[in-house]
């Protein structure tokens, strides 16, 4: 086996830490529901059942079991991730309009059938992950708040719409607008009161367009079927690269600025902080790009334990041009590694699932594996603990059931 990345000693703190995960990824699974969503035909299989993990009722948050999300290259929309701050509105699309605002010369409003009408559809693939996706590892070390995830807070799907840039460009920003803000039509009630829930990315971002890459999006289709309520119908923006708060669902309105929004999830969430303060919060910057990570997911073989072969999922940080280089893998809690197979073709923004078999002994507790980019970055052995438990992104470990 070979050894390409520098060695990294593990320390006490991290192997105890894992131990206990390890113990813990099977402990709190959460609540397992077998038919809170239809299957679908053309995801056929009732393999879906079963596998998805509400983590919260109300409002609703789930993930899927890493086994099932790891099947498909695609993510079937039954499976893929659900975070909600508040209510799913129900929202009626012969009345809807979705409104621009702000910095711009021509403020708009569009119906349904205006954008459909008005600007060319665009269509393209983006993962999506969570900020909080991996946080039960933030947890591990010191409870945090928030959903409790697991490494399935993360989906990768098809989206289908108009680009954000055409009807931002259509708009005429004026001089100086830098930012775009997004409402979503949600409620959600924070610290006593009752707002929406909003996004904000820089309008260099909404406006870059690269070839091969999908372009931001004002979307109504994932995985070519109209949005399902919970995913934002009837739209949403899709930001790839961007953590997944910024893809704001049931999508209102779109205010141009020359600043980022002051909602409380650009203003305040979404900031990597270790003290929980009014001050540390305003001096740090909105999380946008998503860092790079890896999972593994499942295991078969090895009920002679001789050898496993361990699937799991990279994804590249969100820069349009980076690719994932390489992901390993450890039997041994990292003295040695070895290179996994990437299964998928490499695109922008998109996750790539990986295989590898490796030998195991009776006494191999767990696999670890780490990945890294084309743009050098590499998954850290720990991740420093964050108040909120934001971007998990350490290498990840697996547990192996011991032979008997
Ligand atoms: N309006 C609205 N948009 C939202 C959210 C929300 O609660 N309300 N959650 C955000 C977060 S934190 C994430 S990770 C993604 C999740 O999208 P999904 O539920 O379709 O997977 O939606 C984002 N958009
Ligand atoms: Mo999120």
């Amino acid at each position: 086996m070979r050894q390409p990345l520098p060695s990294d000693a593990i320390s006490g703190l991290t192997v105890s830490r894992r131990r206990f995960l390890s113990r813990m990824a099977f402990g709190s699974a959460g609540l397992w529901v077998a038919s809170a969503f239809p299957v679908r035909s053309a995801f056929g299989q009732s393999e879906v059942e079963g596998d998805f993990i509400v983590r919260q009722e109300n409002p609703l948050n789930g993930e899927p079991a890493l086994r099932a999300l790891i099947k498909e290259f695609v993510t079937p929309t039954p499976l893929f991730y659900i975070r909600n701050h508040g209510n799913v509105p129900k929202i009626d699309p012969e009345s809807f309009k979705l409104k621009i605002e702000g910095m711009v010369e021509q403020p708009g409003e569009f119906s349904l059938g205006e954008l459909k009408e008005r600007f060319p559809k665009a269509e393209g693939m983006a993962t999506m992950t969570c900020a909080g996706n991996r946080r039960q590892e933030h947890s591990a070390f010191q409870k945090v708040g928030g959903v409790q995830w697991d490494a399935g807070a993360i989906g990768n799907a098809t989206w289908g719409g108009v680009r954000l840039k055409d009807v931002i460009e259509y708009c005429k920003p004026k001089e100086g607008a830098a930012h775009l803000w997004f409402d979503g039509l949600d409620d959600v009630e924070v610290g006593g009161k009752t707002i929406n829930f909003g996004g904000s990315i820089p309008l260099e971002k909404g406006m870059q367009d690269h070839d091969d890459a999908l372009t931001s999006l004002i979307a109504w289709e994932m995985n070519g079927e109209v949005l399902t309520p919970e995913h934002g119908y009837p739209l949403r923006t899709v930001i790839p690269g961007y953590i997944g708060a910024r893809s704001v669902k049931w999508l209102g309105r779109i205010v141009v600025s020359d600043r980022p929004s002051p909602n409380h999830y650009v203003a305040t969430a979404y900031k990597v902080v270790t003290e929980d303060t009014p001050l540390a919060l305003q001096e740090v910057a909105p999380i946008y790009r998503y860092p790079l990570n890896v999972a593994a997911c499942d295991y078969s073989g090895g009920e002679d334990r001789d050898e496993i072969t361990v699937r799991g999922y990279a994804l590249p940080s969100g820069r349009v041009d980076t690719r994932i280089k390489a992901v390993e893998i450890s039997t041994n809690g990292g003295r040695r590694w070895s290179r996994a197979k990437l299964i998928d073709e490499q695109r922008p923004y998109t996750w790539t699932r990986w295989e590898a078999t490796v030998p195991v002994r009776g006494r191999t507790e767990q696999v670890m594996v780490r990945s890294i980019d084309t743009a050098g970055e590499v998954t850290p052995d720990r991740v420093d603990w964050n108040a909120h438990g934001y971007l998990y992104n350490g290498q990840h470990s697996l547990p192996i059931k011991s032979r008997d």
